[in-house]
This record gives C-alpha cells, structure tokens and sequence, in this order.
C-alpha cells in the first residue's frame, strides 16, 4: 500500500444502472464507518466529500438504447481528474455509484500510472465483464461498458471524453464472472483479459488464480487498481444490489481475496461500486463491503507470513 493515506471520494453516480439507488451508495460507507475502519488501521483518512459530473455534451449516439451518456460522460471527465489528481497523494477509494463510474477512475489511475512510468494493471472483481461498447449494449445501461472503454476499444470518440493512457487488456484480470452477454463473449476472447470465471473458481479455488496475476504485476513493476462490484459477491450475504446473480463469491473467498491483495502491497486504488442501500437489509452490504475494504488495507485476525506462490 502506498504511504498511509487514504483519501475517500463520493460518486453518487447511477445514470449508468436502470434503478435508483445508487446515489445512496456514498452516504452508506460512510453509516457504515468506512473512515472509522480505515483509521483503526493507523491510516491517515480524507473525505473528499461527494463529486458532481462536469458538463459533457455528446453527439447522439446511433444506438437508441444508450441511456444518459451526457451524465456518464460527465462523471467520467471529473473521476479521471480526481483519480490522477488524488492518486498522487494516496489512496482513493472510490464509493459508488454504479460501475460507469470505472469509465473515470481507471482512466485517471492509468493517466497517473503513465506519469510515473509504469503501466497500470487491473483486478476486476464482478460478475459481470462489463465489456459492452456503445455499440453492442442492449440494455443501454452504461454501466455495461467501462471495460471496454479503458482499454481503449473503438466506438467511444466523441461520445465519452477521450482516454488519455488506455489500458492494456492483457493487464487486466476479471475474477467471478457468471454473467456474460454474447457480444462480450466475442470481445473477451479477442481482448487478451485474463479471465476466471465463476466455474474455474470452483474448480480450481480462488487463491492462486489472483496469486499468479498479482505475481505479473510485481514482476512487471506494475501499479494495481481493484474495482469491487457488489455482485462479485453471492446475493445471500450481498443483496444490497440492483442485479443479483446467484452462484457468487462466499464470505471466506472474498475477505482471502482482499488479504491476499494486502500482503502483495500492489494495490493503489481501490472502487466499491453498485452498492444500492435502497435494496439492502439493515446496512449489511454495505457493513460487508466496508469489512472488505478493511480487510485489503490490512485488517487481520493473526499475524502470519506473507504467502508466495
Ligand atoms: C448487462 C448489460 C451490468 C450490472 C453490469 C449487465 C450489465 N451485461 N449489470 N453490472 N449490475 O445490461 O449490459
Ligand atoms: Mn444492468
Ligand atoms: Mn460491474
Ligand atoms: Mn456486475
């Protein structure tokens, strides 16, 4: 982990999503007592308190089902500054807001990666790819794209603000998938992302799959974002989420996930997005959320080795 600071930002996005919800998602974390948590750690915590988008006038897009790309596209010019801005100084996490927000985010880490010389790598925790372009998406819910969008797919010029430093897709690793739209499937295969999905997960468990990305960013001196969608997780223990898709991560997974990410001391930022406390029970997504968010900046039960693989 860099330094010891950490700095929370708001992104009460939910253009991106076909429910309302979302825009709680900030003021939740912070019930929750994410700072609190965080603190207990001995980091230094900010708030950057809740953004807004900036003004973004897009050309109307030929695909009538793209919903609200003005106000996605707005937040992902201000998250691109914020993360490169803040990225220098610590620590952001990212409260969302649903996963359009990730257009933003990993576009200004990868921008500040660049500026350090070093590449950006991505750990994408979802059940879902969120590999659509504008093109492609049916639902037209823009939180199906980021991916796509980062890693520098075409289609997006003119539409979404232009993406400085693109990702490359064979920096990125998708850990969870269940839920993939056909188009997507085509555009993983092609893309060079590194896939476990939920299948391989049973299979093989969840430890060494993430151990062997994380051992490629280390060797290529890389800078590690985690984008944490609520769905990665099983709806049973998550169901504060607009979308439930069965069959996902269980409790003891995703907090192994979160320490094994810890012990690598790769990570540089950090979204938890998709949380919507409208749909939760009593505050425990997002109490869960925070318990993650705790366990990757270096809560644990014992002191023990770091783990190689
Ligand atoms: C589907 C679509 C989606 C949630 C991402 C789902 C997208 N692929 N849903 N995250 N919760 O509509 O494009
Ligand atoms: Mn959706
Ligand atoms: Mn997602
Ligand atoms: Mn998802």
């Amino acid at each position: 982990m860099r330094g010891s600071r950490c700095v929370l930002v708001g992104a009460p996005v939910q253009a991106g999503t076909g429910r309302r919800g979302c825009d709680m998602g900030p003021g939740a974390y912070r019930a929750a007592g994410l700072a609190e948590a965080i603190g207990d750690l001995g980091f230094t915590v900010a708030d950057a308190g809740d953004l807004a988008p900036s003004p973004w006038r897009p050309a109307p897009h030929p695909n009538p089902a793209v919903r609200h790309l003005a106000e996605v596209g707005g937040w992902t010019a201000t998250l691109a500054e914020a993360a490169d801005r803040l990225g220098a100084e610590g620590l952001p996490i990212f409260l969302g807001g649903d996963h359009s927000l990730s257009a933003g985010t990993i576009a200004g880490m990868s921008r500040r990666a660049a500026a350090e010389g070093r590449a950006l790598f991505v750990l994408w925790l979802d059940s879902h790819p969120d590999l659509h372009t504008l093109d492609t998406t049916t639902s037209g819910n823009l939180h199906g794209v980021p991916m796509a969008y980062v890693t520098g797919r075409p289609g997006f010029e003119g539409y979404l603000p232009p993406l400085a430093v693109p990702v490359d897709a064979r920096n990125v690793c998708m850990i969870g998938l269940r839920s993939v739209d056909p188009a997507e499937r085509v555009a993983l295969k092609a893309s060079g992302v590194t896939v476990h999905d939920m299948r391989a997960i049973d299979e093989e468990g969840i430890a060494r799959p993430l151990g062997a990305f994380l051992d490629r960013v280390a060797a290529a001196h890389g800078v590690l974002h985690v984008s944490l969608d609520v769905d990665f997780l099983d709806p049973g223990i998550a169901p504060g989420v607009g979308t439930t898709v069965p069959g996902g991560a269980t409790f003891r997974e995703a907090h192994l996930v979160m320490e094994l990410l810890h012990d690598s001391g790769l990570v540089r930022s950090l979204d938890l997005v998709e949380l919507n406390p409208f749909l939760d029970e009593r505050g425990r997504t997002a109490l869960l959320m925070v318990d993650l968010a705790a366990s990757l900046l270096g809560r644990r039960v014992l002191d023990r080795p770091t783990r190689s693989f």
